[in-house]
């Protein structure tokens, strides 16, 4: 089906997950990767901050809270570099090649802690958006939808017993609220884009509930026609 597939002006389909912290998109990024790759559809899974070797670099200093000190705007810009090589260098060319890209966040993201969370403006951030994404918009948008008390447990559950919670995760709850609420005005404000998942369930009924969305929303990947059967693999195989 590569090059068959013609959404957006480009041959390959563009997903995107986002939600707060610990809400499961990595581990339904696996998922749906198996399951599309178990069928022969060429996938490439990937993530934000990072996806490329420059803009791992970048994830390491913003997620060490490196630019922190400088405000809410500067990690913007941050973001947005790291995102233009993550464009460049792997989403794009993939893309163009017919690939189905599932990326681990993205520009929603920086809408959420940028901006609902970090009290940017949505004039500045939409403005920065269409400069660093271009027509390269996501074809889909899953927001994985979680109480952030339940994710952040999630997260700490996971992380080693002497893992320092990183600059984001070190947020207080009502930061993490507020991204919750930012999520779903995303969602409310581009249903056409977005699909909320109910991430509060156990994982089976999670990917149930997502490749329900995907099937009705991107019938050009025929997921109806893939057997259920399918192994999880390593998330984030290309950063
Ligand atoms: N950020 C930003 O500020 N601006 C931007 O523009 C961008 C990002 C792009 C990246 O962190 C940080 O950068 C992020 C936003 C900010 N903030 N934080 N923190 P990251 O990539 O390190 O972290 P993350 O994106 O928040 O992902 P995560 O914490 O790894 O969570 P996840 O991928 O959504 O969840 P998971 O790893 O699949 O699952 C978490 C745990 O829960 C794990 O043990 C699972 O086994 C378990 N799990 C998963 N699903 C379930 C269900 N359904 N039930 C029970 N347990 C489950």
């Amino acid at each position: 089906m590569t090059g068959q597939i013609l959404t957006g002006g480009r041959p390959g389909l563009f997903l995107t997950f986002e939600g707060g912290e610990g809400a499961g998109k990595s581990t339904q990024i696996a998922r749906l990767a198996a399951r599309l790759r178990g069928a022969g559809r060429p996938v490439v899974t990937t993530r934000e901050p990072g996806g490329s070797p420059k803009a791992e670099d970048i994830r390491a200093a913003l997620l060490a809270g490196l630019a922190k000190p400088y405000g809410p705007f500067a990690e913007a810009l941050l973001f947005s570099a790291a995102r233009i090589d993550h464009l460049d260098t792997l989403i794009r060319p993939a893309l163009a090649r017919g690939e189905t890209v599932l990326c681990d966040r993205f520009s929603d993201s920086t809408r959420a802690y940028q901006g609902a969370a970090g009290g940017l403006e949505p004039a500045l951030l939409a403005s920065l958006e269409r400069v660093v994404v271009g027509p390269t918009r996501p074809d889909l948008t899953l927001i994985l939808d979680l109480d952030p008390a339940m994710g952040l447990a999630r997260a700490r559950a996971r992380a080693a017993a002497d893992d320092a919670p990183d600059r984001f995760e070190a947020e207080a709850l009502e930061f993490h609220a507020r991204l919750r609420a930012a999520f779903l005005a995303i969602a409310a404000a581009e249903p056409g884009r977005c699909a909320v998942i109910d991430a509060g369930a156990p994982p089976d009924a999670v990917e149930a509930a997502i490749l329900a969305a995907v099937a009705a929303r991107l019938p050009a990947l025929r997921l109806s026609e893939i057997p259920t059967h399918s192994r999880a693999e390593a998330p984030h195989d290309a950063a």
